[in-house]
């Protein structure tokens, strides 16, 4: 697998590609566009509990570069890192309301993940 120069950040961008694919089916559910579906939800919360712990270690000091991060991220270390340590949690709390299958809560816990994306997204995404 090519990655060209900047190798840490090719790595945490593959990372939130796969949580974006397993996210999307979630999503999709959350807003009626896809029937609900309690094994498929729950497999996937499973992954995205482990994945959220992936991308930060990409986050590397001068790999802004040809990425998509913004030197704001180094900037403001303490509150990017607040913001993963959201994703994560978020994400775990996903994870453990699809193993009680309550489904309201449990569509409403993916806005929760979906709102922790989109606030780092907006800070710290070119
Ligand atoms: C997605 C995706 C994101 C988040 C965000 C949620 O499916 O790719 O980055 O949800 O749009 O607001």
């Amino acid at each position: 697998c090519s990655s060209g120069p900047n190798e840490a950040a090719s790595y945490r961008h593959s990372i939130f590609h796969v949580i974006a694919w397993h996210f999307g089916p979630l999503g999709a559910m959350a807003k009626g566009e896809q029937p609900f579906d309690q094994a498929l939800f729950e497999r996937k919360a499973g992954i995205l509990e482990n994945l959220a712990q992936l991308p930060w270690e990409g986050f590397q000091e001068g790999t802004a570069d040809g990425s998509d991060a913004k030197p704001e991220i180094w900037e403001n270390k303490a509150d990017f890192d607040a913001k993963a340590d959201d994703l994560m949690r978020e994400t775990a709390e996903l994870s453990r309301l699809s193993r009680e299958g309550d489904q309201q809560a449990m569509l409403a816990q993916v806005g929760q993940v979906g709102q922790a994306c989109k606030a780092c997204h907006q800070e710290y995404r070119k």
